[in-house]
């Protein structure tokens, strides 16, 4: 790494990650608590990190999670770099505060260690999961594709070898089945989805998985452009926004959609850097400038949310 990086401008193994996420929770014990979720298929725990900085009565939440496609290693990078952004400057500078204020914030830095792990040690380019099955020697589905969103219709495959294999029935995996049941559980609360990825440089809300417009289309799409807005102004960046399906391409079972269906009305898609220089590949000496963009994006849509 360059000389004066720190820990947030560098990507992490999965050890280091879970190291940084029990350090986190027990050096901030009245405010951040590690819940345990769920876990994988080859049984690692998946750990969410709970913020709550005050004690306000039916605060909303928001959910962010990072890492539901192993080679997205900036993914993660961003939920770490998010985390510790909100914990170091909470009544230092204003929209963190109304934002923690006003909200719980849930964070899994990792949907999908077992993949991540696999693209540390095996193969950097690994997307999928790691679950094995009986009728094939390919390994994994795609969690991305494996919510009940349209499951497995046009943009996903049925054929196990496949990117964007969907799994043998919708939440067939452990760690798409632990997020869907963990957000079944607390949709009261839950006003805002956000799932991070990369790469291409998007802001995508409802929906890919079919090309007609969500309820709320016209409020998803201002929050979307004000948050491109504002990475425009900040950091001279441009991120496309619009709905999965018109702006990328239909992919039915994704998270977002699976979540918007659910009830919980501001769900996004966020893809940080780059547009393909690097890809998959970000180098570390990109992470911080990708991470600061990402969290303008998120804080817009944050502050938003909180106002309706
Ligand atoms: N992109 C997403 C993918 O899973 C997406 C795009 C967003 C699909 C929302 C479905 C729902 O293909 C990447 N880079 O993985
Ligand atoms: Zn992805």
């Amino acid at each position: 790494p360059r000389s004066g990086s720190t820990f947030y401008e560098k990507y992490h193994s999965l050890e280091d990650i879970y190291s940084w996420v029990n350090r986190t929770a027990h050096d901030n014990p009245s405010t951040v608590k590690a819940i345990l979720v769920g876990s994988s298929f080859e049984k690692r725990p998946l750990y969410a990190l709970k913020l709550s900085l005050n004690n306000r009565p039916n605060k909303k939440a928001m959910w962010i999670d990072c890492g539901i496609h192993a080679r997205e290693w900036i993914s993660p990078a961003f939920c770490l770099s998010f985390v510790h952004h909100l914990l170091s400057f909470y009544k230092q500078i204003q929209d963190i505060t109304d934002i923690l204020d006003n909200m719980d914030v849930y964070v899994l830095p990792v949907l999908n260690p077992d993949g991540y792990e696999y693209t540390w040690t095996k193969d950097r380019l690994w997307r999928k999961n790691r679950s094995r099955n009986r009728s094939t020697n390919c390994i994994g589905v795609d969690l991305n594709r494996n919510f009940d969103a349209n499951w497995c219709t046009e943009g996903a495959s049925h054929n196990p070898c496949s990117e964007i294999y969907c799994g043998a029935f919708p939440e067939s995996e452990p760690e798409s089945q632990a997020v869907a049941d963990f957000l079944r559980h607390h949709k009261d609360s839950i006003h805002l989805y956000i799932s991070i990825h990369s790469y291409s440089q998007m802001l995508l809300f409802p929906y890919s998985c079919t090309t007609d417009e969500a309820e709320n289309h016209s409020d998803l799409l201002e929050i979307a452009k004000e948050a491109s807005d504002n990475i425009r102004r900040h950091y001279r960046n441009n991120y496309l926004y619009g709905s999965g399906a018109k702006t990328i391409y239909l992919a039915p079972g994704g998270s977002d959609d699976w979540a918007y269906n659910l009830g919980i009305k501001y769900s996004f898609t966020l893809e940080l850097q780059d547009r393909g220089r690097y890809g998959f590949l970000l180098p570390p000496s990109k992470i911080d400038r990708a991470c600061k963009e990402a969290l303008t994006a998120v804080k817009t849509v944050a502050l938003k949310v909180i106002e309706k």
